[in-house]
């Protein structure tokens, strides 16, 4: 069974950050441990008055802990980070918690709709990317490949992401009429997706975490991205017919079957005494 560490928020309410990471991650069969980076009552795209906390001092208290247990991962999963100093302290996790061989994964969560979530800026952008320089993969969006790079061309953004990061992906690429992943395997690929109109809320969030799940099964890069993204096309398709006010989040659950299934969880592994029939 892959062992993950995901770092990101706990948002008390509307469906994103950890609150998806552990469910995705454990129906992907791996087991979640977290490092939380803050506490809000809610994200921070739409309901006026959350509250947040953060929790650095926290995390380094939590790390010390973890190092003391010798706890070491396949894959480190970090998302939505609070400050420019959380993102120097997530650079050393990598030394001291990934396993020799492992995968480090940054969602590099800055911004939607070509601006920036609350309390993120410039200075904060160039220190993302600092991070991302030390990934295995990273998954920004659309807005967060422009602002990773300053480039809007899709194929500009990629190139300068791929000097950063051997294997960038940009979540959404929109071009044209068509929609598309877009990313660096050696050279450019592209992947086309089925789009549904409309902006959804998390959606980055379960992306990710279902590519973690992915990814840590061992699964390649285009077979990763090619479950993560049916995965999410589902769940935002159920989400446009069930889901009323979408600052809640996605309706992802009832498709965490498809995503056991083809996620490449290894079933004889993780049950070693029983018979498959
Ligand atoms: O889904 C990205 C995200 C994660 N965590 C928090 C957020 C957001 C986006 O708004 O506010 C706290």
């Amino acid at each position: 069974m892959p062992r993950v560490l995901a770092v990101n928020d706990i948002s008390c309410a509307g469906k994103c950050s950890l609150t998806v990471a552990l469910p995705i991650l454990s129906a992907c069969g791996a087991t979640v441990d977290i490092l939380p980076t803050a506490l809000l009552s809610t994200h921070t795209g739409g309901f006026p008055g959350y509250t947040f906390l953060d929790l650095s001092g926290e995390m380094e208290r939590i790390a010390s802990h973890f190092d003391s247990l010798g706890l070491k991962y396949d894959v480190i999963y970090s998302g939505y980070l609070g400050s420019r100093s959380q993102i120097e302290f997530v650079k050393g996790l990598k030394a001291r918690f990934l396993k020799e061989g492992g995968t480090f994964v940054v969602d590099p969560v800055l911004g939607d709709n070509f601006t920036f979530y609350k309390g993120f800026d410039e200075a904060f952008a160039r220190e993302m990317r600092s991070l991302c320089a030390l990934a295995d993969y990273i998954l920004p969006n659309e807005t967060e490949s422009y602002l990773l790079t300053g480039k809007r061309d899709f194929s500009q953004a990629l190139a300068a992401l791929a000097a950063l990061c051997p294997h960038p992906v940009i979540t959404g690429a929109e071009e044209n009429g068509t929609y598309a992943l877009r990313y660096f395997d050696g050279g450019e690929r592209t992947l086309p997706l089925k789009k549904v109109d409309g902006s959804f809320h998390g959606a980055g969030d379960v992306f990710a975490s279902a590519f973690c799940g992915c990814i840590a099964n061992g699964l390649s890069l285009e077979k990763a991205l090619a479950v993560t993204a049916e995965f999410c096309y589902r769940a935002v398709a159920r989400s446009a017919r069930q889901v009323k006010d979408r600052r809640y989040g996605l309706a992802y659950e009832e498709e965490l079957g498809y995503l056991t299934r083809h996620a490449g969880v290894n079933v004889s592994a993780a049950r070693p005494q029983e018979k498959r029939s």
